[in-house]
């Protein structure tokens, strides 16, 4: 017996610590086993961040019964991969954090869910929290489904009331929860048992990949029916009409391995049979989408589109001052077999040469989704530069140009609210609804050009001093809301190379808030902090304190500087200007001007003034 469910929310709303817990309580560990919190999110990059990057399967048995269990990422940039995962499941437990109520992104995958025609379970979860309202979200979450045109059997969902952290889950908040067997028990009452026929012809739609190097592409999804065994000859289906395909050349291979999953491993079996989720391997081909079939019955399965990307960066190799000092990979040719290898996983992504073999250009998600390809290839040993992003435009029915909108949720305390709205006047936001869910605060949807977007965060934390929560979510194409004011204020650049000197810090910070600290390195055309004004400055920040015959020694004990901000990936995306760089290296993360001489970028600047004046 099987069952095969997704587990879906907003980001942070508890899904990969309920998986954590059932696991546990399952028994998929031994006792005396030794497991990190939240075991999924095994890459580093999730667990530094705290957040699910990549989807992944496990299983749990549970009274006989195997349940396949997918956790998903709750970050807006991942939904599509949510939306191909639905495919391979019978039933979704949409997770809500008891306070914060349905988010965007709890919207987005719950619409998807039950346009699927899956059944769901809610579990409204933190009531721990202290500023939990389990009642009211349970009636936000009936809302949502109305909104959503649920039939009536997904409106008769089950709802628990759940603490991941503490492994709980009841029905009735009378009776607090002691472990998570209602949750189960709802589980194997509530996900149909998956449908297909284990006796007939070999069928199986391709969900995710993943990518081994012994093994190369590897698909995964559930067997919709049949079996399958190792060293079957089988056939896979190019994309297209759903039906018996006859007129197509059709591949044909071997399968040369299986895994079931279990707990935390892969168990390598040797037949599959339909109902249960299996990793396929033997067929470097494989494509999201793809349909595997017995090689008598080519019946192609509904495809599965694959989400269309919104914004781009150019990837260019590192030409600074300081190129090739921190990393191990740093030429064109490297940088492009890095690109396109990620490619074998990272389905959402593009990556297109252009007319120098020295840039690429990349296409994604968002920001987060471009920001971790980064963040992993500067782990791995490259270095290389990224432009600031642009989004991806479309033409309308009519030959009208088309931009990305996204929605765009906050949440602030009633005082800071005239502030948000009056900075998202100018950045063409849309204010589409508001509400006052209580405790002082209000939460507000916009819908807002991407663009519109870039840069805002920052901002958007100083305004709500640090109090403010926000999220935002692609929406869909409208037409191109026309120019939008850039950065507000201007940079300090480097005027030349050396070490940065406290002293020369001391005189600035007035006026700046510096990015470099003492005893950094900096190069002509370097960004080192921002100005308090609009305008780039060039500045001498390795300029040292004349000795004077009043003080013999240069010291700089008694300046008290600023702590430099912390410059991010993500922060440095949205941050910098079109004629400025993100210098990436394994170890730092510097912003720098396209034109680094000075006199040449006053040049290029004056040449600018003139075209736009003309
Ligand atoms: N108070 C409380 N905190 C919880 C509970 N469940 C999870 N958290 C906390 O919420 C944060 C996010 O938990 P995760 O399990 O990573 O959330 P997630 O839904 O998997 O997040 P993404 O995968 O990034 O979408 C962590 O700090 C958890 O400790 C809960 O039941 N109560
Ligand atoms: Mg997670």
């Amino acid at each position: 017996m099987i069952r095969n469910l997704a587990i879906i929310a907003h980001v942070d709303h508890g899904k990969t610590t309920l998986v954590d817990k059932m696991l546990r309580q399952a028994g998929a560990f031994r006792a005396n086993q030794l497991v990190e919190e939240r075991v999924m999110d095994s890459n580093p990059l999730e667990r530094e961040r705290g957040i699910t990057i990549l989807a992944k399967n496990t299983a749990v048995h549970w009274h006989g019964t195997k349940i396949n269990i997918v956790d998903t990422p709750g970050h807006a940039d991942f939904g599509g991969e949510v939306e191909r995962i639905l495919r391979m499941v019978d039933g979704v437990l949409i997770l809500v954090d008891a306070a914060e109520g349905p988010m965007p992104q709890t919207r987005f995958v719950t619409r998807k869910a039950l346009a699927l025609g899956l059944n769901p379970i809610v579990a409204i979860n933190k009531i721990d929290r202290a500023d939990a309202e389990p009642l009211r979200v349970h009636d936000e979450v009936l809302g949502l489904f109305i909104d959503l045109e649920a039939t009536h059997e997904q409106l008769d969902a089950p709802f628990l009331y759940t603490s991941s952290r503490a492994g709980t889950a009841t029905t009735d908040l009378d009776q607090p929860g002691t472990d998570l067997l209602p949750l189960f028990q709802a589980i194997l009452d509530h996900v149909p048992p998956p449908k297909g026929d284990p006796e007939g012809p070999f069928q199986m739609l391709v969900s995710t990949l993943d990518h081994s190097t012994f093994l190369g592409r590897i698909a995964i999804g559930r067997i919709e029916r049949g079996r399958v065994r190792v060293g079957d000859q089988v056939a896979l289906l190019p994309l297209g009409e759903p039906g018996l395909v006859t007129d197509e050349p059709v591949e044909r291979n071997r399968v040369t391995k299986l895994f079931t999953f279990d707990g935390l491993h892969r168990i390598d079996v040797n037949e599959v049979a339909a109902g249960d989720i299996v990793a396929l391997s033997g067929f470097e081909t494989i494509e999201i989408g793809k349909t595997f079939t017995s090689v008598e019955q080519p019946e192609r399965l509904a495809g599965i589109a694959v989400e269309e990307p919104t914004i781009s960066v150019d990837f260019i190799v590192n030409n600074g001052p300081f190129a090739g000092r921190d990393g191990k990979f740093v030429t064109s040719r490297q940088l492009r077999d890095r690109l396109f290898r990620e490619l074998e996983r990272n389905v959402a992504l593009r990556v297109e040469p252009t007319d120098s073999p020295d840039t690429h250009t990349v296409s994604g998600r968002g920001e987060l989704h471009l920001g971790i390809l980064m963040e992993n290839m500067r782990r791995e040993g490259y270095e290389f530069q990224v432009s600031r992003p642009r989004v991806i435009t479309k033409l309308g029915l009519d030959g009208e140009r088309l931009e990305p909108y996204e929605e765009l949720t906050v949440d602030v305390p009633e005082e800071h609210m005239g502030g948000v709205m009056e900075k998202l006047g100018p950045r063409r936001a849309e204010l589409i609804e508001m509400k006052n869910p209580g405790q002082g605060s209000v939460r507000m949807t916009f819908r807002i050009p991407a663009r519109g977007l870039f840069g805002y965060r920052s901002e958007f934390l100083t305004d709500t001093r640090g109090t403010g929560i926000m999220h935002h979510r692609f929406l869909d194409y409208g037409s191109w809301a026309g120019p939008l004011a850039g950065r507000k204020r201007g940079v300090l650049v480097a005027d030349r190379e050396g070490s940065v000197v406290a002293y020369a810090l001391g005189n600035l910070q007035e006026r700046a808030q510096m990015f470099v600290a003492p005893g950094d390195l900096v190069y002509e055309g370097m960004v080192a902090g921002e100005s308090s004004r609009p305008g780039d400055m060039d500045v001498n920040v390795t300029k040292e304190k004349k000795l004077t015959n009043m003080r013999a020694s240069g010291s700089d004990d008694n300046i008290l500087l600023e702590p430099p901000r912390d410059i991010t990936l993500e922060y440095a995306l949205e941050y910098i200007e079109e004629d400025e760089l993100i210098e990436v290296t394994p170890k730092s993360i510097r912003l720098r001007k396209r034109v680094l001489h000075g006199n040449d970028r006053r040049k290029a600047a004056r040449a600018a003034r003139v075209a736009d004046a003309s």
